[in-house]
């Protein structure tokens, strides 16, 4: 069949549902790029608004941090002629995927993600139906591309996971081979950075405290009083990697100084082992300065002309929906609309 054999092709997302933090700068963005330089596969890269609106944002907000994230896409290192880079919402075929995948997903497999547990906590019954029906979105966000890999951090697997199971069951409802089912690529030694705060909770861009976080426009001195402050134990740092065990400020702390370093643990281990966190933490925050400093002003320079952000986002959105469109008019077909195709 025509429809099996995908080739290989990158989807992934961020939210702008505020500014951007050291963990979607590690987790994602910053393999992002390594994907689109090296990968030697399409990549498409999405500014999910309407995933951004399932919780309350203002709109002078969000159209603010849609430019800003915009900007720190191309200032981390996406090129907009090699990867299409665009926000969500300018491709309405997300939402018409969305809506046939609303109508395959089980109601108990949504009830199972631990994300809209965690974000709903105990006001589930107030929040909104979007926000319960997000990994829909998401699967649909992927698979309007027939994406076939999906560079994320580790807390978003349950969600590709889902993708997996959407896909193989239209796959075998409607008894086609058209969907792929797609592979979460989770790599690297930052899949997970923590709160700067607490080492048992992730570094989250809604966090109520910006102590917890390192956000990509912060300036040199405020990285380096959040590192300072960051909480750690007494200890100093271990001499192997088998120390870090039940330490969990430790080891994050390590974990992002081998990200940004481009290394391993086990070598910052080599290097710093025995050290204590007073004299680890400025080399960290030294690291994390020259690695972020040049991605901010780039950031702040981009962020003069928005006109030109918008341009970008609307071409690349161009080129999306030529992508997408052929593969939705399939879908609507293989599910029986009347219009979609040839019967
Ligand atoms: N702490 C993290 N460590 C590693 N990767 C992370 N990502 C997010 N936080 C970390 C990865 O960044 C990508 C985009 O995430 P998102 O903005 O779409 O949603 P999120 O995961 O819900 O991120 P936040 O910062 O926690 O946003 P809010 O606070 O709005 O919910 C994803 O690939 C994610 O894995």
């Amino acid at each position: 069949m025509a429809e099996a054999g995908h080739t290989a092709r990158v989807f992934s997302g961020i939210q702008p549902s505020g500014g951007l933090t050291l963990g979607n700068y590690l987790g994602a963005l910053k393999r992002f790029v390594e994907t689109q330089d090296t990968g030697g596969m399409e990549t498409i890269y999405c500014i999910v608004d309407m995933h951004a609106i399932t919780v309350w944002q203002d709109p002078d907000k969000l159209t603010r941090a849609t430019r800003e994230l915009a900007a720190g896409f191309i200032a981390s290192g996406i090129d907009p002629r090699k990867s299409v880079l665009f926000n969500q919402s300018q491709v309405a075929a997300h939402a018409q995927m969305a809506w046939v995948f609303n109508c395959v997903a089980r109601l108990g497999w949504m009830q199972r993600m631990t994300q809209f547990k965690d974000k709903a906590g105990k006001n589930s019954e107030n929040v909104s139906l979007g926000l319960f029906a997000y990994p829909a979105l998401m699967a649909a966000d992927i698979l309007v591309y027939h994406a076939t890999h999906v560079p994320v951090g580790e807390d978003q697997k349950q969600h590709v996971e889902l993708t997996r199971d959407i896909a193989a069951k239209f796959n075998n409802d409607f008894g086609v081979d058209f969907f792929p089912l797609t592979e979460p690529v989770i790599e690297g030694a930052a899949t997970r950075v923590m709160s700067l705060r607490d080492g048992t909770k992730k570094m989250s861009k809604s966090d109520p405290s910006d102590m917890s976080r390192i956000n990509l426009t912060d300036d040199a001195d405020t990285i380096a009083k959040k590192i300072r402050k960051a909480k750690t134990d007494p200890e100093p740092l271990p001499e192997n990697l088998g120390g870090l065990e039940g330490r969990p400020e430790a080891r994050n702390l390590v974990n992002i100084y081998a990200a940004l370093a481009e290394t391993t643990p086990e070598q910052v281990i080599a290097e710093h082992g025995g050290q204590q966190f007073g004299t680890f933490k400025p080399s960290l925050a030294d690291l994390a300065v020259a690695r972020l400093e040049p991605i901010s002003s780039e950031m702040s320079r981009l962020m003069e002309d928005p006109a030109e952000i918008d341009r970008i986002l609307r071409e690349g959105a161009g080129r999306a929906e030529a992508i997408a469109a052929p593969i939705l008019r399939r879908t609507y077909e293989i599910v029986g609309m009347v219009g979609a195709g040839s019967h």
